[in-house]
């Protein structure tokens, strides 16, 4: 038979009296399916209470189920890593899911995920925060709040609603998916509980296609819960981290910092070349040669500050802002730059009139000076914005 195979990962670690439980009720769903080449892998971090032992006793009936002993315990994250690993080489999956060993992981839920990857999903999430998924009822109050807040709050960090449930940790992975993800996953910070979150965040980003299929989260009954505190901590700071470093190296954060930049060159500019004498005596004879009064030190210093802006944002745009479209042949650049200027050219103009002129009334103090430029800045803006709203963007 040539159906795609899927293989259900279970991490575990002392879970002996659930998995015995578990084999034969996931024997049970996998019998109903039947596009799907159905296995169960678990992942054993060598159990104490020797769950391994008692899966190799299923695994010498049934070719269906497999076992990979890890010699320590790492987390996780680290035990899905290894268990992905086998089963997209080794076992030649296509499709794996992540399940948890104790039954809170409703497996009659199994085939809507295959049918979301049979629609061409590359990606299902079990959640608990859409219509049909819910929490247990008995929770208390804390950790039903804790649950909640914790996913609207990473929500709200990403900015992205289209995911409802980032920490759940039941999921079908497609192998392209995976193949994908894996090389940014071995980060140890990623070995615990983080590893879900960050997991589906770079999935998501990458622009997977993931759907979500609703399901009641069940508490275990038999066995100890393994989630620590700290893994809310360090899920918290992945996502706080992940989040800064993305605005950070976002275009638009890039292209405000070298604007901002080219601001203070400007004023700089402005105040620098206001003292020196051969700016001083061309501001003179121009303004004789012309009769315009307006025309004065300042005026032309805060033109020439404006063109050394100019000159630095087009080199850190060109080299940081723009970095994927960086141009290097000197031609190119040297012709990148002039069309750059001629775009920029108006804030030269606008200063040298703007500042001169209004330094001109109102002397040329330090604050009036600040305040000519500011001014000129803002019309600039202003008459930018007029500009690209009736000519480039008009309404059609
Ligand atoms: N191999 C391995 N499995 C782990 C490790 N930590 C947790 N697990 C397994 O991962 C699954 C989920 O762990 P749980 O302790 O149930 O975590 P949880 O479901 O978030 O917490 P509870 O709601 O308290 O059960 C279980 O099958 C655990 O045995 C680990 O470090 N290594
Ligand atoms: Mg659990």
């Amino acid at each position: 038979m040539s159906s795609k195979k899927a293989i259900i990962i279970v991490p575990t670690y002392n879970e002996k009296e659930n998995v015995v439980k578990l084999i034969p009720v996931l024997e049970e769903v996998f019998a109903g399916i039947h596009n799907w080449d159905m296995h169960v892998l678990f992942v054993d971090d060598s159990s104490p209470d020797g769950t391994a032992d008692e899966v190799k006793k299923f695994a010498k009936k049934n070719k269906h189920v497999h076992v990979h002993i890890n010699p320590q315990k790492r987390g996780l994250g680290a035990a899905y890593l290894s268990g992905m690993k086998e089963a997209f080489g080794e076992l030649g999956a296509d499709v794996v899911f992540e399940f948890d060993a104790d039954f809170s992981h409703d497996p009659a839920k199994i085939p809507d995920f295959l049918n979301k990857i049979d629609q061409g999903f590359d990606m299902v999430i079990g959640s608990r925060y859409i219509k049909g998924g819910s929490i247990p009822s008995d929770w208390g109050f804390d950790r039903k709040v804790l649950s909640v807040i914790g996913n609207l709050f990473i929500t709200f960090v990403f900015t992205d609603f289209r995911i409802h449930d980032w920490t759940s940790g039941y999921r079908a992975i497609t192998k392209k998916v995976y193949e994908f993800v894996v090389d940014e996953m071995s980060d140890p910070k990623l070995s615990g509980y983080t590893f879900q979150a960050a997991f589906l965040r770079k999935a998501v980003r990458k622009g997977f296609k993931v759907a979500e299929v609703p399901f009641a989260f069940v508490d275990r009954k038999i066995g100890k819960s393994k989630l620590g505190s700290d893994n809310i901590k360090t899920t918290l700071q992945f996502v706080i981290g992940d989040r800064f470093e993305e605005i950070i190296n976002s275009r638009i954060f890039k292209f405000g910092v070298v604007g901002g930049l080219g601001f203070v060159i400007n004023t700089i500019g402005l105040f620098l070349f206001s003292r020196i004498a051969v700016v001083q005596s061309l501001a003179i004879s121009l303004s004789h040669t012309t009769g315009l009064t307006i025309i004065n030190a300042a005026g032309t210093a805060s033109a020439l500050g404006a063109e050394c802006a100019i000159i630095s944002n087009f080199i850190l745009n060109n080299a940081w802002t723009f970095s994927d479209r960086k141009t290097t042949n000197v031609v190119q650049t040297a012709s990148k730059f002039i069309q750059f200027n001629i775009a920029s050219f108006g804030a030269v103009i606008l200063q040298f009139i703007i500042v001169g002129a209004g330094t001109h009334f109102t002397g040329s103090g330090t604050i009036s000076k600040l305040f000519w430029l500011v001014s000129a800045t803002a019309i600039g803006m202003v008459l930018n914005f007029i500009i690209y709203s009736t000519f480039i963007w008009k309404k059609k």
